[in-house]
C-alpha cells in the first residue's frame, strides 16, 4: 500500500530535556524524519520499569495534542544497586546530581550498568508501541568528558565516558539509537 508521507517525514517527539532532543533530532534526520519538539510536561506514572511509563506518557501526550507522537523513557540501571535508579533516574540526577552517584558507588567493585531507553508511539483513540533499547557501560570512578548530558560523564564506555565520546559517536550505539532503530523498521511497515 503506498504510504501517506506526512506520518514519518514530520513527528512530534514530546520531551522537555534538550539534550534527549538534540540526539534524537540528529538519528531521525539521519533516515529522512523531522522531529518536532514539543515541551509538554505529561504525568509520568511510577512503575518499575520503563515500558509502562513511556507508553502512559505517550497516550497521554496523544490523546491532549490530538496527533501521533513519540516520548521517550530513559534511565541509567546500576548492578550494584540492583537497578537503581533506574525508572527514578531523573529524581536522582535532580536530587543528587552524578557526585553522590559516584559517592554511593565508591567501595563497589561491580561497576557493571546499563542505559536503558523505551520509545513509545501513539496515535489518538490508539494504543501506544514501545521500543526498547540498551547499551551496557560501568560506572566510571570520576565525571570525565562534558559532551552529552545527564549521567553521560559517568557512564564508561569501553574505556571513555560517552562525555568523552560526544554525542556523535554516542548516537552509532546508543540505548536511545538501538531504540529507535526499532522504531524506524517498525514505521517503515505501516501506513498511516
Ligand atoms: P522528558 O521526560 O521530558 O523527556 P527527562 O529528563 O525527565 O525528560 P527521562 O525521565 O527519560 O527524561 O530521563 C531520566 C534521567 O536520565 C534524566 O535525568 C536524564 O537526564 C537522564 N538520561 C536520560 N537519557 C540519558 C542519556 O542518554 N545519557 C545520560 N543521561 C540520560
Amino acid at each position: 500500500m503506498e504510504k501517506s508521507k506526512s506520518a514519518y517525514e514530520k513527528i512530534v517527539f514530546v520531551t522537555g530535556n534538550a539534550g534527549k532532543f538534540a540526539e534524537i533530532e540528529e538519528i531521525l534526520a539521519s533516515v529522512g524524519i523531522t522531529a518536532i519538539q514539543n515541551k509538554g510536561d505529561y504525568p509520568e506514572i511510577q512503575a518499575d520499569d520503563l515500558e509502562p511509563i513511556a507508553a502512559a506518557s505517550a497516550k497521554a501526550a496523544a490523546e491532549d495534542l490530538q496527533i501521533p507522537v513519540l516520548v521517550d523513557d530513559s534511565g541509567i540501571f546500576i548492578k550494584a544497586l540492583n537497578g537503581f535508579p533506574g525508572p527514578y533516574s531523573r529524581f536522582v540526577e535532580d536530587h543528587l546530581g552524578n557526585p553522590r552517584v559516584l559517592k554511593l558507588m565508591e567501595n563497589e567493585t561491580n561497576r557493571d550498568a546499563y542505559f536503558k531507553t523505551v520509545i513509545a508511539f501513539c496515535e489518538p483513540g490508539k494504543e501506544p508501541i514501545t521500543f526498547a533499547g540498551t547499551v551496557d557501560g560501568k560506572i566510571a570512578h570520576e565525571e570525565r568528558g562534558d559532551g552529552g548530558f545527564g549521567f553521560d560523564p559517568i557512564f564508561d564506555y569501553n574505556g571513555k565516558t560517552f562525555g568523552e565520546l560526544g554525542i556523535e559517536f554516542k548516537n552509532t550505539i546508543s540505548h536511545r539509537r538501538r531504540a529507535l532503530d526499532k522504531f524506524i523498521e517498525w514505521v517503515k511497515t505501516v501506513s498511516f
